[in-house]
């Protein structure tokens, strides 16, 4: 141990410290300067930047010993304050910039260091910098960064004023489709958002650490488990195993009825087998995190290895072992049968096309990684901490399998640094619930990147095979369809996965007969979760493929034949119903002026050019908003002395729930006269929350905002007197009326029926349409996007704001996904840069996206969801551009570059 001094923000402290601690560790352990994030903790992510003697430094990776007496930092708490905001600060709000906010603090400061330098940088010079301090953004594809830099830039050259810049409300008028900024932004961008880490350390003394004993193999019988070394071990509370877990140790994975599985399968803590690399065998609880670390392998699990079933075709082969034993590895099937047999229209058609598609295990790479607490409140209640987007929803599923009865058990979701649908499913709050009720003391469990990345659930690949055929002037007239989905070991939301093929695959068009069938199958690969698009992009990168396949055989240009089959007023979608709103002929007919353009470009360029190609290339967007069938949300609002607090468990990922809740609400409750900031959000805490459902299927817009509307349109109405005026906190009371009035919102929707795909199970969609721009350099086979230009119709936008960074950060996504992201290999895929997560100079400066506000019926105020849209195709774009400029279809992702090199050998 060495003492020394540093200028923390300008202010010298002494610091106790040890030559190999990392400057993160005193930075936020010590000092309690919680605004420097740790999101990889390997130099990756620059979520912990801060500037040290005028340098930006990855904390994360400084060591003590590197840092000099009376170094000079500056964190986020140094820039400026609530009150007093750095211009960098007030750009990242104007222009949206902190999503999740996890990236923030270490953007901002990062950015300060390049003004410092160069206080007129061109947007080159953003983003040469960013990716020089690889500092990583994985919500907003980080067009609006370098957009708040700018203007930052222009804030400090004094060449505009923050009241030129700052979006300002007029008395009385409408929020709705306004760059009103979130709630939350001023916390994100002056580090003060509290995360489950930063909220971990401030957790009482008695806190107990958790570390797990996890499966190092993918499939294995355990034969026995001894913990009692590791309960010898200095610190050690507690080693918990299956034996100790007083409920049914099963997470219910609430399957379908014709699921061939009770959905049960899943463990919280491993008891008679492992079923995938990281399972969860025990829970070591000791007073330090470095104390649980220590004892884990002393923890002895003696296993008998079995074979491994990777993928849904080596589980489904015949002489594949149950991995489950007594339930078949393909647990659930589903068909989609929609108007005439097909196979006889495919052999009179004059044109077929067919080919097999495979989109892969796309890791979700939240900056955040998981983490949560739980305790035992007042009431003796149980109380979880997690990144949880299904409060309620997750109670239901581990109540049980802790042993707590569902009324004692309470959810609370952390501010959260990004989700992409992992935590749709619940991880860790079931290992959380057991060990706080075991030990009746507070619990704590963060992973690092290593277990988030191997132990959390990821996209379930897809291997599709597919087949159009059409007449001779290019209407579509039949689709045939069959679809594998390996969903990892455990069926959870599985089978829901599995119906999105029959809803997808083709989806957009108006295609008269369709026959389908696929299947859910168990694999001892990663569990499958929700991510972002959930079934949507696997579909439609096969039906948006097929169609440029079948377009060059027939000779026809892609748009034009996409143009010939789109929805228009009598069609139906691949469910047999009506869509909610006609606008992908607009659509086309927007983008095809831009299209011919960058196709001439992409020729004439290719006329000169010989170790690069250029193309581009289209797909249609699209995907649901709402959970299947007669969706529902709950809400209330409630008048108070001060204005009108608002509650729902609208879920917060970073994509913006405050916006939304607070934009609905305010568009209702501004007749009574009250401004913005007069509406108190009180948001995902079950103690004080309704059942929202979930934050996911883009559903949240449509669902709870709905059901926020209700509940504030019913307390207006409660509020009104005889003569159209509204009575106020004191005179409800005096008159004693109730003050709290709920809202609910159901969707007048049918769920598609699973031996048919047949049923009007959404309420409202979501549409887009992309071109890609591409450039392949045909020596080394890699691939780059060099331009997107998207027409989007996500109905009325309740904040632009928002909208614009859910297309910018679902495209870049849909980047990662046509070129780099996977997580196929367990052993390799283990890191940030390794899983292949977008940088910045991997997304294009130039992306352009334009609206279409088609209102929906049943939308709040006309509005869809937008969330997952932006994800469902654009890899099917940026592979159809592939083609266009080299030649090479690639038809299993990611198409990296050994990939595409391989193809073009063979051409
Ligand atoms: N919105 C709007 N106008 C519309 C439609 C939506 O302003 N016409 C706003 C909504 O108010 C909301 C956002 O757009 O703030 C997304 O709305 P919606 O599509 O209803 O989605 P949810 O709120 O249910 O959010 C979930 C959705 C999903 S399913 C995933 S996965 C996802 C996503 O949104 N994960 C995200 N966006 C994400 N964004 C970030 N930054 N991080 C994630 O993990
Ligand atoms: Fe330090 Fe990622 S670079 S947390
Ligand atoms: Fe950048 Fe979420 S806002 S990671």
């Amino acid at each position: 141990m060495y003492n020394t001094t540093l200028i923390i923000n300008g202010i010298p402290k002494i610091v106790i410290t040890t030559p190999e601690t990392m400057l993160s560790t005193v930075l936020r352990e010590q000092l309690h300067l919680l605004g420097t994030k740790v999101g990889c903790g390997k130099g990756e992510c620059g979520a912990c930047s801060v500037i040290m003697n005028g340098k930006v430094v990855r904390a994360c990776i400084t060591r003590m010993k590197r840092v000099e007496e009376e170094a000079e930092i500056t964190t986020i708490e140094g820039l400026g304050t609530a009150n007093d905001l750095h211009p960098l600060q007030l750009s990242w709000m104007i222009h949206g910039a902190a999503q999740c906010g996890f990236c923030t603090p270490g953007f901002i400061v990062s950015a300060k260091a390049l003004l410092d330098e160069n206080i007129n940088p061109t947007r080159q010079d953003v983003r040469d910098w960013f990716q020089k301090h690889r500092n990583i953004c994985r919500c907003t594809g980080y067009i609006p960064l370098v957009d708040a830099v700018m203007d930052a830039a222009r804030l400090m050259r004094g060449e505009v004023k923050k009241e030129d810049l700052w979006f300002k409300l007029k008395e009385g008028d409408s929020l709705i489709g306004t760059k009103a900024i979130r709630p939350s932004a001023v916390a994100k961008v002056t580090g003060n958002w509290r995360f489950g880490a930063d909220l971990g350390l401030e957790l009482p003394e008695n806190t107990l650490h958790i570390k797990l004993v996890q499966a190092k193999v993918p499939h294995a019988n355990i034969l026995s488990i001894d913990t009692s070394e590791a309960e010898k071990m200095p610190g050690v509370y507690k080693v918990i195993t299956y034996m100790d877990v007083p409920g049914t140790n099963r997470i219910n994975g609430l399957a379908f009825p014709n699921n061939k599985g009770d959905g049960k399968e899943r463990p919280i803590l491993n008891d008679k087998k492992i079923f995938q690399f990281g399972d969860a065998i025990a829970m070591i609880l000791a007073d330090t995190e470095y104390q649980a670390e220590q004892a884990i392998d002393k923890v002895k699990v003696e296993i008998q290895e079995l074979p491994a079933y990777m993928s849904a075709p080596a589980a489904m082969a015949e002489d594949a072992i149950e991995i489950h034993p007594g339930t078949p590895n393909v647990f659930f099937e589903t068909e989609v049968v929609k108007g005439e047999d097909t196979s006889s229209i495919m052999e009179k058609a004059d044109y077929v096309v067919e080919d097999d598609f495979y989109v892969g295990r796309q890791p979700h790479l939240p900056l955040e990684p998981d983490v949560g607490f739980a305790y035992i409140n007042e009431s003796e209640e149980l109380v979880i901490h997690s990144k949880s987007v299904g409060i309620h929803v997750h109670a239901a599923m581990v109540a049980e399998g802790i042993g707590i009865p569902l009324e004692k058990l309470k959810i609370v979701q952390n501010p959260t640094g990004g989700t992409f649908g992992y935590k749709f499913s619940p991880t860790i709050e079931a290992l959380l619930g057991v060990a706080a009720l075991i030990t009746k003391r507070p619990v704590y469990l963060g992973f690092n990147m290593y277990q988030q990345i191997t132990y959390t659930g990821k996209r379930s690949p897809f291997f599709m095979h597919v087949k159009m055929g059409a007449d001779k002037d290019g209407k579509l007239l039949a689709l045939e369809s069959d679809w594998s989905v390996d969903h990892g070991p455990y069926c959870e939301f599985g089978d829901m996965l599995t119906t999105r093929g029959a809803q997808f695959i083709g989806a957009g068009y108006d295609i008269p007969n369709i026959r389908g069938e696929g299947r859910e199958v168990c694999t001892n690969h990663a569990w499958g979760s929700a991510f972002r698009g959930y079934g949507s992009p696997q579909s439609l990168f096969s039906s948006e493929v097929l169609i440029d396949e079948l377009a060059d055989k027939m000779g026809l240009d892609p748009l034009e034949l996409r143009y010939k089959n789109v929805y228009r007023k009598g069609s139906t979608t691949p469910t047999g119903c009506e869509p909610d709103v006609i606008c992908l002929p607009d659509m086309l007919d927007k983008l095809r002026p831009q299209y011919k353009k960058s196709k001439k470009a992409a020729a004439e360029k290719n006329k000169i050019s010989k170790d690069k190609k250029y193309g581009s290339g289209i797909a249609l967007l699209l995907y649901s908003s709402g959970l299947d069938g007669a969706d529902t949300s709950e809400a209330w609002a409630e008048i108070t002395p001060t204005g009108v607090s608002v509650g729902n468990s609208w879920e917060d990922h970073g994509q913006g729930a405050d916006m939304g809740t607070l934009t609905i609400s305010y568009e209702v409750l501004k007749q009574l006269g009250i401004k913005p900031e007069q509406i108190k959000l009180v948001m995902n805490d079950m103690q004080k929350t309704p059942d929202s459902g979930p934050a996911g299927g883009s559903r949240s817009n449509v669902l709870t905002g709905n059901a926020t509307r209700v509940a504030c349109e019913n307390l207006v109405t409660a509020l009104k007197n005889p003569d159209g005026t509204y009575r106020t906190y004191d005179e409800m009371i005096a008159e004693n009326l109730p003050v709290k009035y709920s809202g609910k919102w159901t969707a007048p929707c049918t769920a598609a029926d699973v031996h048919t795909g047949q049923g009007n199970p959404f309420p409202c969609y979501m549409y887009g349409a992309l071109l890609a721009e591409v450039e392949v350099n045909i020596k080394t086979g890699k691939a780059r996007v060099t331009g997107l230009s998207m027409l989007s119709d996500v109905g009325t936008i309740i904040n632009r704001l928002i909208v614009d960074g859910q297309m910018y950060g679902g495209l870049a996504q849909g980047i990662g996904l046509a070129l780099s992201e996977d997580f196929e290999d367990i052993k390799k895929h283990t890191t940030l840069t390794a899983c292949g997560i977008p940088q910045v100079r991997d997304v294009p400066d130039d992306i352009n996206i334009e609206y279409l506000e088609t209102p929906r019926p049943y939308g709040p105020f006309g509005a869809s969801g937008a969330g997952e849209m932006p994800l469902s195709a654009p890899h099917a774009a940026i592979v159809n551009a592939i083609y266009d400029a080299c030649g090479v279809r690639i038809t299993k992702l990611p198409a990296k570059p050994d990939k595409i090199l391989a193809a073009l050998k063979k051409l």
